[in-house]
């Protein structure tokens, strides 16, 4: 029914092929296909309800009111494609420490695209859901799919979408986030990666060498192969971030207590616990292990941090109405 309250649950999603770059910045169309794992733990719910008395957008987060261009031009698409002009009321809680490189606005723009959809009346579906995702943020393309899920680079609004690789995960992954930083960043994912393809001088290694681990990954989750993946994960992470040193002017999302957890994941890896690490666009690392190594892995980090920094995760979920 039209006007009625909608509500949506997006969970986050943690790239193991990372997405860095646009080809087309109003579109958000990335430069390369990415691929990601959706977690239990982090997730945002969102409900829409227009209402014909407001002026415009009312827009709150975690009970605080927000004014933010970028969700009102979002509403706008929403707006355009339902023919309905007028604004909604839109509450947000976000289970996920805002900007701090724990993709935020994945499962933001995810909730919001399924809640803000149906509420205007639009029955979309899950391929057409992530193409309106990606209009918000690109990371929200995948959100809309649980466990492992993709996001198809394309060329036009047509063609880059989000997909489901397998869901639910039959690997037996998770993902430790060790929380440094839940201070928004610096330097916005946004503004970093223009930064990066357009002065990068490895950019176009970057995008031939994403392509080959895209194939690698894919392929070890058929193969049941979390080593592979794993592996091939955090190298990927650490390229990304070896655009962010090479542009100018240069930029970092690493600090101090980033490198203390990649040597920690280094020496656990030394002593024969597995694990690998990866990280987005801000200090926060995520380990990814097996369950078997997480009681190890908490151990080591709690030398360090507190308890409260330490979130275990398994694969999430995709998108639901609640
Ligand atoms: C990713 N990140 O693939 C990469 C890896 C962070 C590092 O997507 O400009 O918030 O809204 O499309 O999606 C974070 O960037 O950027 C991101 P926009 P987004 O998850």
């Amino acid at each position: 029914m039209l006007g009625e309250k909608i509500t949506a649950r997006a969970h986050t999603n943690i790239a193991l092929v990372k997405y860095w770059g646009k080809e087309n910045e109003q579109l958000i169309i990335p430069a390369n296909s990415s691929l990601s794992l959706t977690l239990d733990e982090f997730y945002t719910d969102t409900s829409v309800q227009f209402d014909e008395a407001l002026s415009s957008d009312e827009v709150t987060l975690n009970g605080n009111v927000v004014n933010d261009e970028k969700i009102t031009k979002f509403m706008d698409i929403i707006r355009q494609k339902a023919n309905v002009n007028t604004f909604a009321r839109i509450e947000s809680t976000n289970h996920v420490p805002t900007s701090a490189g724990l993709a935020s606005s994945a499962s933001a723009y995810a909730a919001l695209a399924a809640a803000g959809s149906k509420a205007y009346g639009l029955n979309l579906s899950q391929k057409d859901l992530s193409r309106l995702a990606r209009r918000g943020s690109g990371s929200a393309t995948r959100s809309i799919f649980g466990g492992f899920a993709a996001w198809n680079k394309g060329t036009d609004d047509e063609s880059s979408y989000g997909y489901s690789i397998e869901d639910p995960v039959k690997m037996d992954v998770n993902m430790i986030a060790i929380i440094l930083d839940n201070q928004p960043k610096k330097i916005s994912s946004r503004k970093g990666m223009k930064i990066s393809i357009e002065t990068s001088p490895y950019y176009q290694s970057w995008i031939q060498q994403t392509t080959a681990d895209f194939q690698t990954i894919e392929e070890a989750i058929k193969e049941n192969d979390f080593t592979t993946l794993g592996k091939t994960a955090e190298l990927n992470a650490m390229r990304m971030h070896s655009l962010t040193l090479s542009s100018d002017p240069s930029y970092l999302y690493i600090n101090a207590d980033s490198l203390e957890v990649i040597n920690m994941v280094k020496e656990l890896r030394e002593n024969g616990v597995e694990c690998y690490y990866t990280m987005d666009a801000g200090p926060n690392v995520k380990i990814i292990c097996q369950s078997d190594k997480i009681t190890a892995i908490t151990d080591k980090l709690s030398d360090k941090f507190s308890n409260d920094q330490i979130k275990v995760s398994g694969p999430g979920e995709g998108i639901k109405y609640l």
